[in-house]
């Protein structure tokens, strides 16, 4: 079983508002069909992908002053946020199709919630039974109802971690615009075992990311019993045929 999160700023171009990176979907989208196809066993393809929002989501959340415990009771903010993250999910899934990838939408909106103290609950039954039907769901960064605070964000990493977690997950990688974490020369650190080591060099996201950033992500993967690996866009495919290209965070 393998979780794979496509970030959000390696699919859509970040500093433009709702506005997709579409040559970079298209070759994720390809490097998944081709993976498939290539498998033991193409029917049954073990698969579970979530994408960030990138330009998609993390605006709107900005505009309306919603984070990951910031939340919201109004309801056009809960439309604005969830409606670009689903439109997103719609071209995801689209491009896969395309390909004969089987991939089918799952909103944790629709699902998932958080509770006072903003733990998540994320029922994963569902994503379960399409997985051995031989389906591919696709989630999303997405919002969530939130006890006594309406709605908050959840980012496509926490659901990484609990799907990681809930489905016993063998692999899960993320990929990143870049070909891994860098360190302060841009050479990409080859495994990550502690945030300490390497928190001088995950600096802040440039672009509006309402959920943190590089250090958000290393901190939500060091946190997993599975292994995980931050890799590039060109080095997808190889991840899905087994290797480990870029930074290990274990
Ligand atoms: O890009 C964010 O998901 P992420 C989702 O995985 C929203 O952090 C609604 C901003």
């Amino acid at each position: 079983m393998i979780v794979l999160k496509l970030g959000g700023s390696a699919i859509t171009d970040k500093d433009r508002a709702e506005t997709l990176d579409g040559e970079a979907l298209e070759s994720a989208s390809d490097a998944i069909a081709t993976a498939l196809e290539a498998s033991a066993e193409p029917g049954n393809p073990n698969l579970v992908i979530v994408h960030g929002g990138g330009s998609f989501g993390h605006a709107n959340a900005s505009d309306h002053g919603v984070t990951t415990t910031e939340g919201s009771h109004d309801i056009d903010a809960v439309h604005d946020i969830h409606g670009a993250m689903k439109t997103l999910n719609g071209f995801v899934l689209s491009r896969l199709i395309e390909r004969d990838v089987p991939a089918v939408p799952v909103h944790p909106f629709s699902t998932a919630s958080r509770d006072q103290s903003g733990r998540l609950e994320l029922p994963t039954g569902q994503v379960e039974t399409m997985v051995s039907e031989g389906f591919v769901p696709v989630l999303h960064g997405d919002l969530v109802s939130h006890a006594e605070r309406g709605v908050t964000v959840v980012s496509g990493d926490e659901l990484v971690a609990e799907l990681a977690r809930a489905l016993e997950a063998d692999r899960v990688g993320l990929c990143s615009t870049v070909p891994g974490v860098l360190d302060d020369d841009d050479v990409v650190i080859e495994r990550i075992t502690t945030l300490e080591g390497v928190a001088d060099v995950l600096g802040e996201s440039e672009s509006t990311d309402v959920t943190g950033g590089m250090a958000a992500k290393v901190a939500a993967l060091l946190d997993l019993d599975a292994e995980a690996t931050i890799f590039g866009l060109d080095e997808l495919e190889a991840f899905l045929a087994g290797e480990r290209p870029g930074t290990t965070v274990y």
